[in-house]
């Protein structure tokens, strides 16, 4: 077991579990440097088309719907000029890379199948592991955006619940480079809405309860680089703007239990056959 009794006390009471010095620095700086490098070796050009071209909405999505099994980069809101071009270079445009990075590229499936990984996700009651999804965060200095309050079950639901989330702080983050915030307990208040692709195409969010979230209680989460932070399924959680000059790469997670129902109707799909793998 990595987890001791007080651990697994503290994730079931709060929905989450901060885990200092969880990778060493050299695996967190390797990630940084492939990430790096899948940005320098990326052409922008198609995928600027794509998000400038007047079906702006249809294609976006498509590039979006069809990534479960890619490795696919997406742009900061504020990344384009209104003639469609980037305000800046691309590696300061860069929002993210998902969302297959742990099955397509082997500096990502290592740093995603080492054993302590294993350990925690079968420690958290995970029995039979699948490795869903990975994202790499860049939150970029100065335009990096928020991400609203939202649960991880929204988007990737099972039935029952069996998803656990982890959050790699690749660099230090704190409040001024928009670290994660939190509300202890909060996933003790139920699956707010999904997340599903549309019968008529696209997506939309399926509401079960439109109430507010209390965010008076949102706790930052400030970690030391090398941190994971273990997320709880419906666990609300979310990210402020970084307005300051450092950037905040994190690397997310997502896995699932095997002996779960995972649904058609979730955003989230193989479309090109792939299987779902474990560690
Ligand atoms: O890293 C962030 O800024 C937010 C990530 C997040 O909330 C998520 O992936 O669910």
């Amino acid at each position: 077991m990595i987890l001791d009794p007080e651990e697994i006390a503290s994730y079931g009471r709060d929905g989450f579990l901060v885990l200092a010095d969880f990778v060493d620095e050299r695996a967190c700086e390797h990630l940084r440097a492939r990430a790096f490098e899948l940005v320098r070796d990326f052409d922008p050009q198609g995928v600027v088309s794509i998000f400038s071209t007047h079906e702006q909405t249809r294609t976006s999505d498509d590039y979006f719907l069809e990534s479960g099994d890619k490795i696919r980069f997406f742009f900061e809101e504020n990344a384009f000029l209104p003639d469609g071009a980037l305000r800046q270079s691309k590696e300061r445009s860069i929002n993210k890379i998902g969302h297959a990075l742990h099955d397509l590229d082997p500096v990502f499936d290592q740093f995603s199948r080492t054993p302590a990984i294993k350990q925690l996700v079968s420690d958290l009651g995970i029995v039979e592991p699948l490795l869903l999804q990975s994202m790499y965060i860049f939150k970029q200095p100065r335009i990096g955006g928020e991400v609203t309050c939202h649960q991880d079950a929204t988007f990737l639901y099972t039935e029952p619940l069996r998803l656990a989330g982890l959050w790699f702080a690749l660099e230090d983050a704190s409040v001024e480079n928009g670290c994660l915030w939190a509300i202890p307990g909060g996933h003790k208040l139920g699956l707010k809405s999904r997340f599903r692709r549309a019968e008529s195409g696209g997506t939309r969010f399926e509401v079960f309860d439109n109430t507010p979230w209390p965010e008076d209680n949102l706790q930052p989460l400030e970690v030391k680089q090398g941190t994971v932070i273990v997320l709880d399924s419906l666990l609300p959680h979310l990210s402020r703007q970084n307005t300051s000059a450092r950037s905040r790469h994190a690397y997310t997670l997502h896995i699932i239990d095997a002996s779960a129902h995972y649904p058609e109707s979730n955003w989230l799909q193989r479309l090109g056959g792939m299987p779902l793998r474990g560690f």
